[in-house]
């Protein structure tokens, strides 16, 4: 190494002169201002003086030699390698993210599906437990378990809505009713002892006479019980109306006649036993005779469904036309067993009787208002 002092007039030209004599191998040590003393300093402009230092030319060559034995290609080979290593290791490190990444989504879907699986199982139950409890409840209400079942045969994981629209429509199908213009003019009022048949005749002599303005007249076959023919009595007296009472079959299509310019003609008769072939057999002799007529089967709301069929075949013995009152609906809670009662019997129903007052307690069967008040009792709970 050799150390130069370059003495010049301005600092820019010394720079200049070092740069053409050295190029880059020349590092500035110091620049400094000549010192003058005396006189001179008074009329001589002072150099600046710079101190540089340069390698000597076998320190040159060394450095030559020195950059020309560096291994060029291994160490672009070493560091594409070490680069590749790194790469690798990267890499490998990222595999391990993903293994790790895609076990945690296994698991999540895992979950997720056995998430779905519970979900669809609780799904399922709560359907089932709708459609038992709709059951259950239509049970409760009155309604066979079986009529119930084939209403709701195929239905599982419907909503409650759809069942109970499917019941209603189920209900509508099964369910007949009957219009009061197709009534004929004599009508006969037949069933078991104590249903309600002379009450039912008087509420409905009310409502013809009192609110439709017809012109009715009472018959009684029931000459049976003591009592009977002046219960009736009292009734017509009531409401104004004319009674007659028949002791034997035979003369009834007489009186038929007297009274043949009567809008209705009601005619009551004696409670019979279901059980009774003779007693039914007296009913079909007394009907027989009349052609244009409209038969009555009242039965009470609580007759039981096995017991509807029974009643309902022997009636069938008398007389096979018949449409249905069902009375009494106000003593039981399980109105339910209307339908039972229409679907056993396979007849319509005509009226509706809810009280023992005459004659406020009837009203005609409309399965719409009946299958509504149905059905409301379930959500009520
Ligand atoms: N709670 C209630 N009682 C009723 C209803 N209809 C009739 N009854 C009562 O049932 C009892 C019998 O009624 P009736 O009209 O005599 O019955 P019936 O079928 O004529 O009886 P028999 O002639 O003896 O066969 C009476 O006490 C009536 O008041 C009703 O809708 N609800
Ligand atoms: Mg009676």
């Amino acid at each position: 190494m050799r150390i130069l002092k370059l003495k010049g007039k301005s600092e820019e030209k010394i720079l200049k002169e070092i740069e053409k004599e050295y190029g880059n191998q020349a590092v500035i040590l110091s620049t400094q201002q000549e010192e003058q003393s005396g006189l001179t300093k008074w009329f001589k402009t002072p150099k600046t003086i710079i101190t540089i230092a340069v390698k000597d030319e076998d320190e040159l060559e060394q450095d030559k030699k020195a950059i020309e034995e560096i291994p060029r290609g291994n160490l672009v080979a070493e560091s594409n390698e070490k680069l590749k290593e790194e790469s690798y290791e990267v890499l490998l490190g990222l595999k391990d993210q993903l293994n790790q990444l895609q076990r945690e989504i296994g698991t999540i879907k895992q979950v997720q599906l056995e998430d779905k699986k519970d979900s669809d199982n609780d799904t399922l139950e709560a359907d089932n437990k709708w459609l038992n409890y709709l059951k259950a409840k239509l049970v409760q209400l009155g309604l066979k378990e079986e009529i119930c079942t084939q209403y709701l045969e195929g239905m599982s994981d419907e909503s409650p809505e759809e069942m109970i629209r499917k019941i209603y429509s189920e209900l509508e199908k099964s369910l007949r009713e009957k219009e009061e213009k197709d009534l004929a003019q004599i009508i006969f009022f037949i069933g078991s002892t104590g249903v309600g048949k002379t009450t039912t005749l008087a509420k409905l002599t009310a409502k013809y006479v009192l609110e439709e303005h017809k012109k009715v007249v009472l018959f009684t076959a029931d000459t049976y019980r003591i009592a009977a023919v002046e219960q009736l009595k009292t009734y017509a007296d009531i409401l104004g109306v004319e009674i007659e009472v028949i002791y034997n079959e035979a003369e009834l299509p007489q009186y038929i006649e007297k009274w043949k310019h009567m809008d209705y003609i009601l005619i009551d008769t004696a409670g019979r036993s279901h059980k009774n072939e003779e007693q039914v057999k007296e009913l079909k002799a007394l009907m027989k005779n009349v052609d244009k007529k409209q038969v009555f089967l009242v039965l009470n709301a609580s007759t039981a469904a096995k017991d509807v069929v029974t009643i309902v075949n022997t009636y069938e013995k008398a007389e096979s036309e018949f449409d249905l009152i069902i009375t009494k609906l106000d003593e039981t809670d399980e109105i339910g067993n209307v339908v039972n009662i229409g679907y056993y019997a396979n007849k319509p129903i005509m009226y509706l009787t809810n009280g023992q007052n005459v004659p406020a307690d009837i009203k005609i069967f409309n399965k719409d208002e009946y299958i509504t008040d149905l059905l409301g009792r379930i959500s009520n709970e």
